[in-house]
């Protein structure tokens, strides 16, 4: 039987290999892993919709999943990029305190994503200079 013990070093483990959160101590990796929830998504699943209000993080476990954004005065939304498995998303709205600035859709059956509310986000990770840094 898989104890609830074994899925946190599974999730402290992979946490490591996350190039985001490379240089974190063990102690805060420990603390992602034990506020973090885990999500699946069928393929197509609309995880972010953009202009949404929104209070979670997400890093991708398993799977793709697609960014696509409206542009201001057009009809279609455009595909920006894919992002995998140690990839992350869902930050712009928590650092910036505004809506979602792009959708985020599931790409296959059975996408995995490790998710974080506002709060353990900002106090675990909200510091990163990476997060502060990036300018798409
Ligand atoms: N742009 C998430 C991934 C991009 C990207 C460009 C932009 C904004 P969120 O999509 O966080 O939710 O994590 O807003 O909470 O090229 N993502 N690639 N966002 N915004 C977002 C990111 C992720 C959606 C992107 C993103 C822009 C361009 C012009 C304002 C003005």
């Amino acid at each position: 039987m898989r104890t609830g013990l074994q899925r946190l070093e599974d999730n402290i483990n992979f946490l490591r290999s996350v190039p985001l959160l490379k240089d974190l101590s063990s102690d805060v990796l420990a603390k992602i892993a034990d506020a973090l929830e885990v999500e699946f998504y069928p393929a197509g699943a609309h995880i972010i919709r953009q202009g949404a209000s929104g209070d979670t993080f997400f890093i991708i476990s398993a799977g793709s999943v697609k960014v696509t954004q409206r542009l201001a005065g057009r009809r279609e939304d455009e595909d920006i990029r894919t992002l995998q498995r140690g990839d992350y998303f869902g930050e712009q709205a928590l650092l910036k305190e505004d809506c979602r600035t792009a959708s985020v859709i599931a790409l296959q059956p059975g996408v995995e994503c490790l998710t974080l509310d506002r709060e353990s986000f900002i106090q675990l990770i909200g510091d990163l200079s990476e997060l502060h840094e990036k300018d798409y």
